[in-house]
């Protein structure tokens, strides 16, 4: 399997509750390297642009205003078979769903806040880590 990349946020929520450095330890130890990293604030329109895909679901509201209620930690990430074995890492989209020892498992608060995201492919890791970094901010 070739390296390549994905893009992760640490959410409003985790960041907040104090969890930078164990998730970004999570990360590290599971052998990504940070390949772009910044603690950010999506303005409501950043929020609603990055999550377009999900205009038309009901969470829609309460996504866009969570995700830009504080600051979030940005990062693009590297590793072989990256985008599928983040999502392994972070576990599943609700808390009381994922796997011990998974991030959401660990750091989530609620479905809605659930402590990180993970792209959900390799276009799509492509897309969000242009959405956050400038070419050369992308080691
Ligand atoms: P993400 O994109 O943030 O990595 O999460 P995901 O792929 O696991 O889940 P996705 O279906 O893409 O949903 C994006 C985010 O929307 C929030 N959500 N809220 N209240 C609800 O029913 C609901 N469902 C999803 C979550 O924050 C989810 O991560
Ligand atoms: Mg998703």
């Amino acid at each position: 399997m070739a390296t390549n990349r994905t893009f992760t946020m640490i959410k409003p929520d985790a960041v907040k509750n104090g969890h930078i450095g164990n998730i970004l330890a999570m990360i590290t130890n599971a052998g990504y390297q940070i390949v772009s990293l910044k603690l950010t604030q999506l303005s409501v329109k950043d929020a609603e642009n990055f999550y377009a895909i999900h205009a038309e679901r009901s969470f829609f509201g309460e996504l866009v205003e969570f995700m830009s209620s504080g600051p979030i930690v940005a990062a693009i990430l590297e590793k072989e078979n990256a985008v599928d074995d983040f999502r392994t890492l972070i576990g599943a989209t609700n808390p009381n769903e994922a796997a011990d020892g998974t991030i959401r498992k660990m750091y989530a608060t609620s479905l809605g806040e659930n402590a990180v995201h993970g792209s959900d492919s390799d276009a799509n890791a492509a897309i969000e880590g242009a959405f956050h970094f400038a070419i050369r901010e992308q080691f």
